[in-house]
């Protein structure tokens, strides 16, 4: 039996996992949960604290010596990243994405790049917290004799004082060419981020360098959505999967980018996958309504809890009001509850006042978003889907797996649960020569069979005035 520690960090939580690996099959343990969530500071702006979470993962690390690990590997969400100094050290905070600092970037990059140029270089989905616009927004004198080091990729630099950026992620900045996976220095030259700032490019099974305690550290497919694909437990081509947390991201595993015009007015997104794949997706708001609306009605005193509160919400009547949990104005943290107040009364549907109505329209919303998001996958790449695979913290959402079968009319198979550690965990174990297949896990899989008919949430779609 092999062992191996993946370091999973999501939004608001991080894990230290031990994965060990017997006859091809993966089985999780977790060793250490640490908060990881943003926080506002006093000169003002969203950060999140990359201290702390080497210290969590340096104990996470010590906890896990007496299985001898053969390596360890760091994923983490896309798009956030630390300039380093041309000393070697952090210069100031990691930024949180949802911080507002990018506002009018994008606007200032059409001025050198058209939206249909970027794209098609790109393959990249427009969201306002992409690197490259977060980049545009820093005063130029700091990107000068800097080094950009991703989440991942500098939390690896803190362990082995080694540098690099690791692909699956690059393909999330705004930066890399989709076509050729390499920087692209074509759209370098259109804007004022110096090349040297971007480190090599390395692939996930990587070597890259020795760890506390003489672990070795490998790259692995180190945005958290490429590790969760890669786990996606499906065979053949005809699934449609949904990585969803915080974040729902939902579309298809493809073998070459989609960078028509169809795709890019859709806001479909081609990331990097592992073995030269390409995620086709469309990244849409997730659990993170759900999240905050707890954060809120707890912070009132409210103390409701999720367990009753998606109980509760099952026994509510269906289609009462949907949302697009796109709109921007769920971005940023605060009263969602309110905000979904706002948007049901500007569409002039029924307002929904009691948390258990409010969390019945989160999901309904979250699971047509899912439905129309694969239609469209499909669509725009000629494939088609016969399941979905719904992986991630969602999967334990027994209502939202299920309104998502209904809405799809197609059957899900939720699970796993930790599919970004379990794919972290297969990259390593495979470039270590002990596993073939990284979709297989021990992790149990639960299957929702569509009920009613789908031309009822066309309709509640339509009364919401989604097109
Ligand atoms: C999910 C995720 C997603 C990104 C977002 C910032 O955790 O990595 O793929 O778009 O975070």
């Amino acid at each position: 039996m092999d062992s191996f520690v993946a370091v999973d960090l999501g939004a608001s939580s991080g894990r230290v996992m031990l994965g060990e690996v017997t006859d091809g099959r993966i089985a999780l343990s977790e060793v250490r949960r640490f908060a990881t969530g943003p926080r506002e500071r006093p000169e003002g702006g969203l950060r999140w604290d990359v201290g702390e979470m080497e210290a969590e993962i340096r104990a996470g690390l010590a906890d896990t010596a007496c299985a001898r690990p053969v390596s360890v590997g760091i994923d983490s969400w896309a798009v956030d990243y630390g300039l380093l100094g041309p000393d070697g050290q952090l210069s100031g905070d990691v930024r949180c994405y949802r911080d507002p600092r990018t506002d009018g970037m994008a606007e200032r990059l059409r001025a050198t790049v058209d939206d249909a140029t970027l794209y098609g270089m790109t393959g990249l989905q427009y969201l306002p917290f992409n690197t490259i616009y977060q980049l545009l927004a820093e005063p130029p004198e700091r990107l000068a004799d800097a080094r950009m080091l991703l989440l991942p990729d500098l939390l690896a630099y803190r362990l082995t004082g080694r540098i690099g950026a690791e692909v699956t992620n690059a393909s999330t900045t705004g930066l890399l060419d989709a076509s050729t996976r390499r920087w692209s220095t074509e759209l370098l030259a259109r804007t004022p981020i110096p090349a040297p700032l971007l480190p090599p490019l390395r692939g996930p099974g990587e070597r890259i360098g020795v760890g506390p305690g003489g672990i070795p550290v490998v790259a692995v497919a180190s945005h958290d959505t490429a590790s969760a694909v890669a786990a996606v437990p499906a065979s053949g081509s005809d699934f449609g999967y949904i990585s969803c947390g915080t974040w729902s991201l939902v579309g298809l595993e493809l073998p070459s980018p989609v960078l028509d015009e169809r795709a890019r007015m859709a806001n479909f997104t081609n990331e990097a996958g592992i073995d030269g794949t390409v995620r086709f997706l469309r990244n849409t708001m997730g659990l993170w309504l759900l999240s905050e609306s707890l954060r809120v009605w707890n912070g009132r005193g409210l103390d409701v809890d999720l367990a009753q509160v998606l109980t509760a919400a099952e026994a509510e009547p269906a289609f009462g009001s949907v949302v697009d949990p796109d709109d921007p104005v769920f971005l940023t943290p605060g009263d969602m509850p309110e905000r979904i107040a706002d948007v049901c009364g500007r569409t002039g549907q029924p307002v929904p006042r009691t948390p258990p109505a409010v969390v019945r329209t989160i999901l309904e919303s979250l699971a047509l978003a899912h439905a129309r998001s694969l239609d469209t996958a499909a669509r725009l790449s000629g494939r088609r889907i016969r399941t979905v695979h719904l992986v991630g913290g969602g999967a334990r959402n027994e209502l939202l797996c299920q309104l998502t079968a209904d809405a799809c009319g197609l059957p899900v198979h939720a699970g796993p649960v930790e599919a970004s550690a379990i794919g972290n965990i297969g990259v390593q174990a495979r470039a270590a020569g002990m596993l073939q297949d990284i979709r297989s896990s021990s992790a149990p899989i639960a299957t929702y069979f569509p009920r009613g008919r789908r031309s009822r949430w066309d309709a509640a779609a339509r009364r919401a005035g989604l097109r």
